[in-house]
């Protein structure tokens, strides 16, 4: 198995639609591992294959405190929703931010899994909140699309801040060279 690595935002490559997986082949099951494995290491609860620059439509998620059931999802489709929840979202794509964002609170979703069986299920709580984040990664939308113009202008200054400080340390740590 391999880690893989995680785009940051504003890398352009997160804004890639990711196309439908035609048959779960072995090359699939293969990105499923590797993706669970890189999500367990991050850590985090969910990931989308665009994260890690494979466009194709492949979630997977574990919420579990045990960090032992790992779920899988292969072309998802929201069939139905219910309700509304709002929940203080982070993403791996865009670390040290946390905002609130509103979901629908019950989603029916039909998808594949990792064995290529069609299933419909019935998902509520935190579950039904990280299938719909990773949802919108496979469209190329990332959870700060959602922030009023305000928190999105103060999390690019951040991120601005963050490239300057970057470079400085960069320029401080280039090893000089020795005077003969
Ligand atoms: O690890 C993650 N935590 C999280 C918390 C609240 C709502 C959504 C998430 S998903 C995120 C991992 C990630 O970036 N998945 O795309
Ligand atoms: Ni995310």
């Amino acid at each position: 198995m391999t880690i893989l690595s995680i785009l940051e935002y504003p890398d352009p490559r997160l804004r890639i639609r990711a196309e439908p997986v035609k048959s779960v082949d072995v090359e699939v099951k293969t990105l499923v591992a590797d993706m669970l494995e890189t999500m367990y290491a991050a850590p985090g609860i969910g990931l989308a294959a665009t994260q890690v620059n494979i466009h194709k439509r492949v979630l997977v998620i574990d919420i579990s405190e045990e960090r032992n059931q790992p779920m899988c999802f292969i072309n998802p489709e929201i069939l139905s929703s219910e309700g509304e929840v709002s929940y203080e979202e982070g993403c791996l794509s865009v670390p040290d931010v946390f905002e609130s964002v509103i979901r629908s609170e019950r989603i029916k979703v039909k998808s594949l899994d990792e064995n290529g069986e069609t299933s419909e299920q019935a998902l509520d709580g935190l579950l039904a909140i990280c299938v719909q984040h990773e949802m919108d990664h496979l469209e190329g939308k990332l959870f700060v699309d959602y922030l009023s113009y305000l928190k999105k202008d103060r999390l690019n200054k951040k991120l601005a801040k963050k490239a300057r400080l970057r470079s400085k340390k960069e320029q401080t740590d280039r090893i000089p060279t020795p005077v003969i």
